[in-house]
């Protein structure tokens, strides 16, 4: 090997004989490789092929009934500092974490194999990519992994010329709930995970490695890794924008990543070019302007409520080589989930028969993991090494009030304030209750690797880019009206409030001003063909004055939290606001 190896082949033996597995495999992503481990699987029971003529090469994977999402509360970031890593985090030292994983991965793969799996984060030939090396027990993490990353032989190429990875240990251990941490050591690009098989938990490049290590990395280096969707909206002038969407966990980033257009769009011209649906990282080109790309090569995507009528693009990438964890089966073998419009469930994602009345058939926090080439609103602008260039960025989250439908930030200082206020009720994604309103910035509160307050100070530093940078809004899908239901149609219909961003981006739309931001009046959005009440779409553009008092004083508090290091632009933007409000 070449010295540029050298440090993995030693930290590869080292692991080693820690964890002391019965063999050691090279994964190099070869297609002979992944049919060995899926038949290898399903020997095991890890894997059951599904219905062959239906869905052909695609499998379903049940989880260990209490390893269904990620877990924040085990979840650490670990700095010599504590303050480096902020409130925001859990803390423990890199002594005291190193010291309870490594008494964790003691002999933890005796009768396993062990599977070092080098992986990329971009594509290959991108100045921003950047790549790890994922050393697990799990041979569905690394069937996953090659389908989420460029995964290995060109990556393993990538390490030897450049000789710096994150290094990302995994073990399922006994998925024992009580021997279960997720920790980062960001200050030496390490991942170490133990007791958990799932998502986010035990694929490192994902959240591990492309949000909490990267953001670190971002912040050192003069860029941004964001919990953000990308995608290309192309108007009838055959003109494409780039928009790049951070929504928390479950609240709608795949499903707008790759909307289909209302009818009378679609039309007129417009299309929709998905280029990432979970993570985007941007740094500033030459020109000024922001420019992104999606560090992952597939989508490990919510099931529950992707129907042909919600996202016709998901569902139609999801009849061959997919990979479907914790949903249920038709009596036909097919997978199936709440929202589904076809079929009914006989098996449910524990595999036991579905019985009404023993909770949802389908996990709901059950996902598929595709390729992102198979969606068909794939564009090759997503393998474009320099990334695509950014007119919009959009913060948004589930509030079932007060928050309008949209609104535009003023200029940078207000849009960082903005990402920086946003709440959500929370999801499935994560372990815990539901429903919970919660402060999550940017849509970063699970993944930031560093303290909030520097990482509010990083975006704010962008300012000074100005008129190049793309413009602020934030928007909210998920209000409900008194009869419990969501007052706006939202999926498709959501280019409509797109379309009058990027006429605000042209400087061709009008809008109100109000304290909060710029917010559309109804007329001013193309409400044709749009089956929604005059009323209720009055309600989701009004701003409720005292509500936003009481939110601004709330945000306030919030960020005050963070003590000293909360950089003072953003509580000078936060208090011109709340006097706005009176
Ligand atoms: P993560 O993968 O966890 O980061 O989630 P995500 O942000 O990609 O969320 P996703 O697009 O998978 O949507 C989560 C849930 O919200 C699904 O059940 C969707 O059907 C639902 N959803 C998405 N967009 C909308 C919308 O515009 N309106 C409503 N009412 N529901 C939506
Ligand atoms: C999320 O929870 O935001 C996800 C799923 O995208 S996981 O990979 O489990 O983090
Ligand atoms: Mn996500």
């Amino acid at each position: 090997m070449s010295s540029n190896l050298d440090a993995l082949s030693r930290w590869v033996d080292s692991v080693a004989s820690l964890t002391k597995p019965r063999r050691i495999e090279w994964c190099d992503g070869s297609d002979a490789e992944n049919s060995r481990l899926l038949e290898l699987m399903q020997e095991t029971g890890d894997l059951i092929s599904l219905n062959d003529s239906t869905h052909p090469d695609c499998y379903l994977h049940r989880s260990h009934p209490s390893d269904v999402a990620r877990v924040e509360h085990l979840t650490f970031v670990c700095t010599p500092n504590r303050e480096d890593a902020g409130p925001n985090n859990h803390w423990l030292s890199p002594e005291d974490g190193h010291a309870r994983m490594d008494s964790l991965y003691d002999g933890c793969m005796r009768g396993r194999t062990m599977y070092v799996v080098p992986y990329c984060m971009g594509p290959i030939d991108s100045p921003l990519a950047r790549c790890g090396v994922e050393i697990t027990d799990s041979p569905y993490v690394v069937a996953n992994m090659r389908i989420m990353t460029r995964m290995g032989a060109a990556a393993l190429q990538r390490i030897e010329r450049e000789g710096t990875f994150v290094k990302g240990l995994h073990s399922i251990g006994e998925l024992d709930p009580d021997r279960r941490f997720i920790m980062h050591f960001p200050e030496e690009l390490s991942i170490k995970s133990y007791g958990s098989g799932y998502g986010g938990n035990a694929l490192l490049g994902k959240k591990c490695h492309a949000l909490r290590i990267a953001s670190w990395q971002a912040r050192t280096e003069g860029w941004l890794a964001e919990h953000m969707l990308i995608v290309g909206i192309e108007n009838p002038k055959g003109e494409t924008h780039y928009i790049a969407a951070a929504f928390p966990s479950a609240c709608g980033k795949t499903n707008l990543a790759m909307l289909i257009p209302p009818e009378a769009y679609r039309e007129a011209g417009w299309k929709v070019w998905t280029v990432g649906d979970d993570i985007c990282w941007m740094r500033p080109g030459a020109d000024g302007r922001l420019y992104a790309i999606n560090p992952e090569a597939g989508y490990f995507g919510v099931a529950p409520g992707t129907s042909s009528k919600t996202n016709p693009n998901a569902l139609a990438m999801l009849h061959k080589d997919a990979i479907f964890t914790n949903v249920a089966i038709t009596d036909d073998n097919q997978p199936w989930w709440e929202g589904l419009s076809e079929g009914s469930p006989a098996v449910d994602w524990q595999g036991r028969d579905y019985i009404k009345g023993n909770g949802p058939a389908a996990h709901p926090n059950s996902r598929f993991t595709v390729s992102a080439r198979h969606c068909p609103s794939y564009t090759i602008r997503a393998e474009d090494p320099q990334g695509v260039p950014l007119s919009a960025i959009v913060f948004g989250g589930r509030r079932e009030s007060l928050v309008p439908l949209v609104f535009e930030a003023r200029d940078w200082a207000h849009g960082v304030l903005v990402g920086a206020s946003m709440a959500s009720e929370t999801t499935a994604a994560a372990t815990g209750a539901v429903g919970v309103v919660r402060r999550d910035p940017m849509a970063m509160k699970p993944f930031a690797g560093y303290n909030f307050a520097d990482y509010f100070s990083h975006w704010l530093s962008f300012g000074d880019y100005g008129d190049k940078l793309p413009k602020v809004f934030h928007v909210n899908w998920f209000r409900k009206g008194a009869d419990g239901k969501f007052m706006w149609p939202g999926f498709g219909d959501n280019l409509r409030v797109i379309e009058w961003m990027l006429k605000r981006v042209e400087g061709s739309a009008d809008a109100m001003e109000t304290p909060i931001g710029n917010v559309p009046r109804a007329s001013d959005l193309n409400t044709d063909g749009l089956d929604i009440a005059p009323d209720a779409l009055r309600q989701l553009l009004h701003v409720d004055q005292e509500g936003w008092r009481q939110e601004m004083a709330a945000v306030g508090e919030y960020l005050e939290g963070y003590g000293d290091r909360t950089p003072s632009r953003l509580m000078e933007e936060q208090r011109r606001i709340a006097t706005r409000l009176g």
